[in-house]
């Protein structure tokens, strides 16, 4: 198995669906997306050995029963109270007592689909007995959306997995297969739309050529639910209009936007939106002429309005000349809460800084009580070993999501606070920028699929366990095996904290190298450079000790915080320990509540995330057999590397802060293998990881 077929691989009847499954299916309503729900019926019922489906019009007994309030037999089983609740993603899956009939009932026929995806995964992991089943699902967000970082030129930024799957050359005329597969595999994880092109967008997206190639791709996409969305860049009206300026204010520009929104919609009536990065790193953006951040998504945000579209306004912004980075967002933003148009949604990244391992929360979560807010996390894995190591970010999104935020007292958590739930939006969303490239198993490490899987299951579903997700990803990629799922999924579950462990424990962050970012660079100095791209601006290490100091005695990022998280934070003994030295400067000598002073910790720390990839290294060997021998192979080469990489972190990290710490690395403990003077002349060769 090469891992192409993501998690359809596992075609097994889950053994808790004791019950017979009816095979002849009643579906009385006809669309490209009701089609699509027979297909996978055709072909999943014969390879779970439920049988050879038959389709039919009429309702009688013990039938599969799939539709909206548009089919009569639906109609008369469903009421409209139960419709009203579901909205319009959501189904029931009701198996009607008496007669074995399965129901399963949507308001739209995406609903339908959604629904028909997750009675296919019920009956391939071991998550419920369809017996006695039950349930209604609404999803937690309204669009649950994919941001590829993918380029004009076919490459992907901070893509490891290949080039791009859209192929713009050959667009629209050729059509890869792999543009329905792709389409098909984020439905049924319940993801709805897709930013094409890269946040550091060239104008061109949007010139009639691009738009016809982005035309074909939405119209592939749309009977599976999915929308699209582009990335475009402020200057636009200058570069592609040939205006004087992009200026929000200016009246040309505003109808150049206007007559852009036309022209897409014609082209593409169900079009999602835009995403925009604008006045960060270097692009442009409303700030070039004075005006604000609200000033630009305004500007855009009425010319979508009158198509039902919507703005994402990205709030990663800092510059070298400003205050700590970790401030600068929130002191952008949250003096313009309540500026924004109904349309824009601002999108946030789960940290402050920069997809690090692991950033305590943006404080803007919780800050902008007018203003809708969407987080955005990386499925792509840029500081995390790229697609070398096995990391599952799903404890990342949930450790988010689950946080307290304390902004209306106890329980404002992320999840809540961007759900709708605490401040009623009237959009929700949540993004994921996308881990998938051309290499055939899509994600570059067969675990990377698990994390685009995760961020689909969180986004339709934002307190799903990290546990649950990883064991129906294990049960529907690889095999039902109880014991290869406890095991590897104890894997996953611990995969996370031991990246952090090897590469920034303890609060550490952004240690890694100039510009590609992979591997440890702690001592890097590049002539000319933003200070703000260097580590030494993040970890500080002096003779005297380690950590940015962003407490009231420091840059007073705390500040930012509500209470009790302030106060918490502020406070070097209740700050937890995860994010010790990302808010405090700390002595070596300096002792944690196990007693161990920080440098010990530190090495125990950085030891104790080696030590487990050896301990994944040695699980994975014992899985032999119970996986495709392909598949077997791939992932223990790729856990080679990541134990090989592991040391070198360890071993960069240790020996260049002991150099200011000039404390020995306890007894007990191994001890480096590398040559600090010798890893600092390593250079790295990203054509490696293309
Ligand atoms: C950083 C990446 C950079 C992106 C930027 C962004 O290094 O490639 O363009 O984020 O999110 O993580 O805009």
């Amino acid at each position: 198995t090469d891992g192409s077929q993501l998690w359809f691989t596992n075609q097994q009847l889950s053994p808790k669906v004791k019950t017979a499954i009816p095979t002849t299916v009643c579906i009385q309503e006809e669309s490209a997306t009701f089609k699509i729900i027979k297909e996978e019926l055709a072909k999943s019922f014969p390879a779970l050995g439920v049988g050879d489906v038959s389709f039919t019009k009429k309702s009688t007994k013990n039938i599969v029963l799939i539709g909206t309030a548009d089919s009569k037999a639906i109609a008369s089983m469903v009421s409209e109270d139960e419709f009203a609740k579901l909205g319009d993603d959501g189904f029931l899956i009701r198996r009607k007592q008496g007669d074995g009939t399965i129901l399963i009932a949507a308001n739209t026929e995406f609903g339908a689909l959604y629904g028909v995806y997750e009675f296919l995964r019920l009956l391939k992991t071991s998550a419920t007995d369809l017996v006695e089943i039950d349930r209604v699902e609404i999803p937690s967000y309204q669009r649950r959306i994919l941001n590829h970082w993918d380029n004009l030129d076919g490459t992907v930024e901070r893509g490891y997995a290949g080039y791009s799957i859209w192929k713009w050359d050959e667009l629209p005329g050729t059509i890869s297969p792999r543009y329905e597969a792709y389409a098909r595999a984020n439905a049924s994880i319940g993801i709805n739309g897709t930013v094409l092109n890269n946040v550091n967008a060239n104008p061109d997206i949007l010139t009639k050529d691009y738009l016809e190639k982005v035309k074909v791709l939405a119209g592939i996409f749309r009977p599976y639910g999915i929308r699209v969305y582009l990335s475009v860049n402020f200057s636009s009206p200058k570069e592609l209009g040939g205006l004087e300026n992009s200026d929000p204010l200016n009246d040309q520009v505003k109808s150049w936007w206007n007559d852009k929104a036309d022209e897409i919609y014609a082209m593409i009536p169900d079009f999602g939106g835009f995403l925009v990065k604008a006045n960060s790193e270097g692009l442009p953006g409303p700030q070039d002429y004075g005006r604000t951040h609200a000033d630009g998504a305004n500007m855009l945000a009425d010319a979508l309005a009158p198509h039902g579209g919507i703005v994402m306004w990205r709030a990663f912004v800092y510059n070298p000349d400003g205050d700590d980075r970790a401030k600068q967002a929130y002191k952008e933003f949250v003096p313009l809460d309540g500026q924004f148009r109904k349309n824009v949604i601002i999108q946030l990244k789960n940290g402050p800084i920069d997809f690090q391992p692991r950033e305590p929360f943006s404080p803007m979560f919780g800050a902008m009580k007018h203003t809708t807010l969407m987080p955005e996390f990386q499925i792509t894995q840029e500081y995390l070993g790229f697609s070398d190591h096995l990391v599952f970010l799903s404890t990342l999104f949930e450790e988010c999501l689950d946080t307290d935020t304390y902004a209306e007292g106890p329980n404002t958590t992320i999840a809540r606070i961007t759900d709708g739930e605490v401040y009623n939006d009237s959009i929700t969303a949540i993004a994921g920028v996308a881990n998938i490239g051309e290499d055939t198993n899509w994600c570059g490490h067969h675990f990377a699929q698990s994390n685009w899987y995760a961020f689909g299951r969180l986004a339709w579903n934002n307190k799903l366990s990290s546990a649950e997700i990883a064991n129906e990803w294990l049960e529907q990629t690889f095999t039902q095996d109880a014991d290869f799922v406890a095991q590897m999924k104890r894997v996953m579950l611990q995969s996370r904290e031991a990246v952090v462990n090897y590469m920034t424990p303890i609060g550490l962050h952004h240690l890694m190298g100039w510009s590609h970012h992979y591997g440890p660079e702690p001592w890097c100095e590049v002539p000319g450079a933003r200070p703000d791209w260097l580590p030494t601006y993040y970890h500080k290490a002096d003779s005297m000790g380690i950590g940015f100091d962003r407490s009231t005695t420091g840059s007073e990022a705390v500040l930012q915080y509500a209470e009790p998280l302030r106060s918490i934070y502020d406070n070097v003994s209740t700050c937890p320990e995860m994010y010790l030295l990302w808010f405090h400067h700390l002595s070596w000598d300096y002792v944690l509540h196990n007693g161990n002073t920080l440098w010990d910790e530190l090495c125990y720390k950085y030891s104790s995330g080696v030590d487990r990839v050896k301990v994944f290294q040695k699980i994975w060997d014992r899985m032999e057999g119970k996986v495709d021998a392909q598949r077997f192979k791939e992932v223990q080469a790729k856990l080679a590397i990541q134990a090989t990489e592991a040391i070198w972190w360890r071993d960069a990290c240790l020996l260049y802060f002991q150099t200011f710490s000039g404390k020995p690395i306890p007894e007990e403990l191994d001890r480096p293998v590398h040559v600090l003077e010798k890893l600092k002349m390593l250079k790295f060769d990203m054509t490696h990881h293309n």
